[in-house]
């Protein structure tokens, strides 16, 4: 007979295949045992070890889902499991991965030369080389389709583009040594991998944004391009306009997906223990109250729901029936989700939540951006209400 757990209720590892679950398990295994330990003076200091994605490299962790150059041509849920493992210890940790695997390996794998390939993947998924994927604008986040960074013929070198414009909030960018830049060639947006080591000085600069509010434990930055000479054979040959940056978001927002039932069942965990051990009111546990009981009921339940409709999608996806509608669905409810529940949950800890050292206002924090980046939770609703209702709300 079955008992009723509340680490996963709906017994969701039931609908996971061996592999799926060897592969949750070591990423389990790594990021409590490595990860937990530093990510306290990590999001104190704001400061991201860049050996972090050599250690995923090792593991195996990164571009997980790509068959072939080195990576592990592992299931949609699989590496959906892995997301979630990382998000479990901090989004900002998964958000460093999440670009590095679907953002930079994943357009690479989908539209990159077989010679892009050859040279980058192999780099990339030991963690030898960093990545980061410049889309965002200072003047253009929900809309990119209005970017104004440009590619033209370059004036002198033949054989060249050349690259101008500025991205912002941009993860890993200060660190990478591979940027994955969408800009505009004769009015089309086109995907191209710049070298960070062939940019001669002054026309490629990545300065940090400091003194963030959450995802303290990963590194944002921009990307400023002046005249940056970009080797033609470093434009993805074929794919033009949003649906090359938007075919790799497809696989990063499903992450997102399952990256934040990692963080929220983080919370829970944490605000059940505590709430077991604080003693309130006549000798009782906080746990005692209905109160208290109906906070984590909730969060249990939208934790496990979200779960499941998560690896629903990831087997749609791999059988090639999932749409990027489905995606919006999940990417926005588990966000929002998560998010609301993270702060209530919070309120558990009393003035003690305040302090980093119970980690629940770091996941609020992190969560806020979860919710904002990869198409902010009103851009999902508008996407699903053209889908219901064939009309475009956005402009
Ligand atoms: P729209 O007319 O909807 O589409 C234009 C073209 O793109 C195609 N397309 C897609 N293709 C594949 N997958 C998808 N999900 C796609 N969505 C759109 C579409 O078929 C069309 O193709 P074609 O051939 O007909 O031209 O374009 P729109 O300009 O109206 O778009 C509006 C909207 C709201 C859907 C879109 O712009 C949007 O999603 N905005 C949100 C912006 C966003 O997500 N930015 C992400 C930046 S990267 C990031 O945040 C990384 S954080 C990483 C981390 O640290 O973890
Ligand atoms: P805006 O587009 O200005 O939106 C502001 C608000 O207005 C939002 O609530 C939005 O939903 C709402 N809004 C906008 N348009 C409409 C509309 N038509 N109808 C109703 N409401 C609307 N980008 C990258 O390219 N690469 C990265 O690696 C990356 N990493 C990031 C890391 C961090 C820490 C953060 C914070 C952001 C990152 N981003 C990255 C950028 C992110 O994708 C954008 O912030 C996001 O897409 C929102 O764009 P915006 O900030 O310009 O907000």
């Amino acid at each position: 007979t079955s008992s009723f757990q509340w680490e996963d209720p709906l017994q969701a590892k039931s609908l996971l295949t061996d592999e799926e679950l060897a592969i949750s398990d070591m990423a389990e295994r790594y990021c409590q045992e490595q990860l937990q330990p530093r990510v306290l003076q990590a999001y104190r200091d704001e400061n991201y070890d860049r050996a972090i994605l050599s250690e995923m490299g090792e593991l195996g962790l990164l571009g997980p889902t790509i068959k072939g150059y080195g990576c592990a041509g592992v299931s949609t849920v699989a590496g959906g499991l892995i997301t979630k493992a990382v998000e479990q210890v901090d989004s900002g940790y998964r958000s460093s991965m999440s670009v590095q695997s679907s953002l930079v390996m994943g357009p690479i794998s989908d539209f990159g030369t077989p010679e892009q390939k050859e040279k980058y993947l192999p780099q990339l998924a030991q963690g030898n080389m960093v990545g980061c994927f410049g889309l965002t604008e200072p003047n253009h986040g929900s809309d990119p389709g209005s970017m104004e960074t440009v590619a033209k013929p370059h004036p002198t070198k033949s054989g060249y583009y050349s690259i101008s414009g500025a991205k912002t909030w941009i993860t890993n960018s200060p660190i990478a040594d591979l940027l994955v830049v969408w800009a505009k060639l004769d009015g089309k947006i086109r995907g191209f991998l710049i070298e960070r080591k062939d940019c001669p000085a002054g026309t490629l600069e990545t300065p940090a944004l400091k003194n963030k509010n959450g995802l303290r434990a990963s590194i944002t930055g921009m990307i400023q391009l002046d005249n940056c000479p970009v080797p033609k054979a470093n434009m993805f040959p074929e794919v033009i306009g949003l649906k090359g940056p938007f075919t790799c978001l497809n696989s990063a927002r499903y992450g997102i997906a399952m990256g934040v039932m990692g963080a929220l069942e983080d919370c829970i965990d944490r605000a059940r223990t505590y709430a077991l051990e604080r003693i309130q009111f006549k000798g009782n546990p906080l746990a005692k109250y209905q109160l208290i009981q109906k906070k984590l009921a909730d969060a249990v339940t939208d934790a496990s729901y979200g779960t499941l409709a998560a690896i629903q999608v990831g087997r749609l996806k791999d059988d090639g029936k999932s749409t990027p509608e489905m995606i919006s669905l999940i990417k926005r409810q588990n966000c929002d989700r998560a998010l609301h529940h993270s702060r209530v949950l919070q309120e558990i800890f009393g003035g003690n939540a305040v302090s980093d050292e119970y980690h629940i206002g770091r996941h609020v924090a992190n969560l806020f951006v979860t919710q904002t980046y990869e198409g902010q939770s009103d851009i999902h609703a508008l996407i699903l209400g053209r889908a219901i209702t064939g009309i475009q709300a956005f402009a």
